[in-house]
Formats: structure tokens, sequence, C-alpha cells
């Protein structure tokens, strides 16, 4: 069992918030850029000061192109619609500029890049010290709002870190 697997069991038994991003295939790109990416993202945080653990689980990456890691954000808004356009820009509430996950500055909702493996899939656990689950005043709640996950990756670089396309989308619940 891997040290992931292993803390997301312990996740299974912490109390406190929990909420659920469901990734349909029937959003994101259309056309040549198609891929069929479909699963779950969990989110569990104990409390308001506490880090909060996304579970990452999807299928249905193309494993034929040159893309393996693909920008993953929470977007400011929670509208799947327009092929995930209607999902808006990066969850930005202090207006501060684009980064990797570790960067300082970042938006909140700069997660970096998430890894396919070999049979298109995801399976990764990220913890975050920005993002929260609790509507506690400090305008980093990301309840309501959305994933974004990006044809590729997240570069660091611009507003919004050059990750083309927007493959898939959901909103967190
Ligand atoms: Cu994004
Ligand atoms: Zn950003």
């Amino acid at each position: 069992m891997t040290a992931s697997f292993q803390a997301e069991r312990l996740l299974q038994t912490l109390s406190g918030a929990r909420a659920v991003c469901s990734v349909s295939a029937d959003t994101g790109t259309t056309g040549a850029a198609q891929q069929p990416i479909a699963g779950t993202i969990t989110l569990r945080q104990k409390n308001a000061n506490s880090a909060l653990y996304i579970s990452v689980s999807l299928a249905g990456f193309n494993t034929s192109d040159a893309n393996t890691e693909h920008g993953f954000h929470i977007h400011a808004a929670g509208d799947v619609g327009g092929e995930c356009a209607n999902m808006g820009g990066h969850f930005n509430p202090h207006d501060v500029a684009h980064g990797l996950a570790g960067a300082t500055p970042r938006h909140v909702g700069d997660l970096g890049n998430i890894v396919e493996d070999s049979w298109g899939r995801v399976h990764t656990l990220i913890k975050d010290d920005q993002a929260s689950l609790f509507d506690d005043g400090t305008d980093n709640y990301v309840g309501g709002l959305g994933f974004v996950i990006h044809e590729e990756n997240d570069k660091g670089t611009g507003s919004s870190g050059d990750a083309a396309g927007r493959l898939a989308c959901c909103v967190i619940h």
C-alpha cells in the first residue's frame, strides 16, 4: 500500500468538512482535443485552521499525446457550461500573481499539475494550505467553485500558467 493511499484511508476517519467534485466526460473541450476524462475529486478538511486534502481519482487522459502533466486549478466560477469556459479565471480572492503550487505568491486556486500514468489515469492526494472548505471570512472558501483540468502543464508563467485548453471541469458540492 502506497503512502498516499494510507493517507487517504486515514482521512476517511477524520471529522470535519467534506466536499466532492464529479468530473464527467460530458464537460470539456470537443473535437481533436477531446479526452473522455471522468472521475471524482474529494476534498476533506478537519477545521478552518487545518490543511485541505484533495484526493484526485480520474481516468480517460489521452496517452498517445506528449502531455502527461496537466494544469490543475480551482477556478472562480462553478459553471461547467461553454466547454468549461464559464468556469472563469483562477480563483484569486487576494488579487495576486499566478504561481505554481509551492510558489509565493500564487492564486488560492493554483494547485500546480497532476500527472497521468501510462494508462491515462490520475490517482493522487494533494495537501493544500490555502483553499478552504470553511467560510470563515478569509475569502479562501471554495465551496460552489470548481476545478479545471488543462490540456498542458502549468508552467508557472503568465497570468494563468500557459496550460492551454480546458479538458474537463466540475463544481465543488
Ligand atoms: Cu485552470
Ligand atoms: Zn493561477
